[in-house]
Parts: C-alpha cells; structure tokens; sequence
C-alpha cells in the first residue's frame, strides 16, 4: 500500500493557549513542534502564523522565519495556508505563497464556520490557484462540504486544474459543514477525482476515528491542534507529537509504512525546487 503521509496542523487559526497549553505559537515554538512531528512520523506540517499574542495574522515576514525554523531542523514538507481566520481579506490570505513554500491549502468554496462565515469567492479561489501555479506551490484542495468537491471536479473537468496530480483534504466535523462521519467519508470518496489522492482531517473526536478508517483506505492522514485539542475524552493531549505518533501506531499495526518526506513528494507530485 502506498506509504502514509501524516500531515500535522500544528496551530491554526483557531485554537487558544487558554485553551491547549501546549498549542505552538512563536516561529521557534512552531518549527519546533514540526520536529517533533517529524520524528513521531509525520511528512507535512500545515502552518498558521500568530503574532506574539497568539492573534492570527498572514504577515509574510512571520511565514518566513517559520519556514527558515523549521528547515533548519528537519526536511518536512511546510504547507502553508491561504485559509487564515475567518474575516481576513483575500490579499492578505494569498501574501505568504509569494514565499514559494513547497504546498498551500486553498479551500474550495464558501461555508458556515461555527458562527461565522468562510468566505471563499469563485474568483479568489482561482486567484489562488493561478498565485500558487506562478510561485510554483503545490495546492492541497480543502474540502469542507460535498459542492466543494463538485466545483473541483468542475475544474479539472475545464481543463483549470489538471486530473493529476491533484490532493484533496477532506475536513469533516466543521460545525455548518459535513459531518465527522464515515458516511460522510464514503460518499466524498465516491465523487473523487480519478487519481486524485486524499488526506482527512477530522474535527474533534472525528480526527481519530477517520483518521484510523483513512488508513486501510488508502487514505492520508492530518492530526493536531488545528482541529483537536484532546488525546481522549476529557484528556488534552500533551502535545502534536503525541496526535502524531498515534497515528503511526495504528498504521503499524496495519502494517502501513509512513512516508518519509522525499516519499511523500514523489507521491503528491511535489518537484523539489
Ligand atoms: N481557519 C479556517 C477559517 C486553511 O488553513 O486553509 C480556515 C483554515 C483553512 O484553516
Ligand atoms: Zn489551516
């Protein structure tokens, strides 16, 4: 079976310090929590940037130290986001892909988000893709609901994105989106793009349970505080790592090998630069 790729969403936008202690902040702490991750198995770390406060900003300059942080720790794929907090504008979203990170996230669509709205027009959205074609990144298709996939079928189907490579996360459990179910699983899987790979990121306690149904289906895995603050029921986790490492448990006992970096690469179409 294709060798699994752990994504680890260290930060987001999200997620508060009151809340998870252990949540990385400062570009030291989050390249330092991608090491972490990396040797806990993980191959791509999703990165928000924060200000020292912890308020979520797309500040270029802070994207940059990260990136330097954490490449001169270990060789983990750095995927940054163009999703930001809800609210942002889209140049302020799209500013940090003019780094030429190796991946970006670019979400496929509008969409309730909790109590607020994530807006994602038509034209941004091809906006971002065409930012991310010029600074060669590679673009992780983020799936909150079923129309998403559907607009992304649209696309390739028109020729504005090409069938292969194409990644696909599919994020279930976002309160106004799809639920954190397998029955929402299964039926985005069955309106994939031909080709097309697939990670899911399940919110809350659906992060282990798709998480676990993604291995023996061939799937790719995200995990971490972007989208869970808990190892258990009412047990925070101490930190990515530990999200991480489960996952490589589980994967081992299904006898799954993990990506290495290089690995997961060659699987996403990613040509070093
Ligand atoms: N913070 C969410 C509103 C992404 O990273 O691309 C959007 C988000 C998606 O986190
Ligand atoms: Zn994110």
């Amino acid at each position: 079976m294709t060798p699994l790729i752990i994504t680890a969403a260290l930060t987001g936008a999200e997620t508060t310090r009151e809340a998870q202690p252990a949540l990385p902040i400062t570009p030291d702490e989050i390249a330092e929590a991608a090491a972490e991750c990396h040797a806990s198995g993980a191959s791509i770390v999703h990165v928000h940037a924060r200000r020292p406060d912890g308020s979520s900003t797309q500040d270029p300059a802070l994207y940059a130290e990260i990136i330097a942080k954490v490449r001169a720790r270990c060789d983990i794929i750095v995927q940054l986001s163009t999703g930001g907090a809800v609210g942002m504008t889209a140049a302020e979203r799209i500013a940090p892909v003019t780094l030429r990170p190796e991946m970006a996230t670019l979400s496929m669509g509008s969409v309730n988000f909790g109590d607020d709205v994530f807006l994602n027009t038509p034209g941004d959205m091809r906006h971002f893709l065409a930012v991310m074609r010029e600074h060669g990144v590679t673009p992780e298709f983020e799936i909150f609901d079923s129309g998403m996939l559907t607009t992304l079928n649209r696309w390739i189907k028109r020729g504005i994105t090409p069938p292969s490579p194409c990644h696909v996360d599919l994020v279930l459990g976002v309160p106004g989106a799809m639920a954190g179910t397998a029955a929402a699983l299964h039926f985005l899987l069955a309106d994939l793009p031909p080709g097309a790979t697939w990670t899911v990121a399940g919110i809350g306690a659906a992060q282990l349970t798709l998480g676990a149904l993604a291995i023996p289906l061939g799937g790719h895995v995200r995990v971490g505080f972007e989208d869970n603050i808990f190892y258990a029921r009412g047990e925070l986790a101490t930190s990515n790592a530990q999200l991480v490492a489960r996952i490589a448990r589980l994967a081992a006992e299904h006898q799954r090998p993990l990506a290495t970096p290089d690995q997961a690469r060659a699987i996403l179409g990613i040509t070093p630069a």
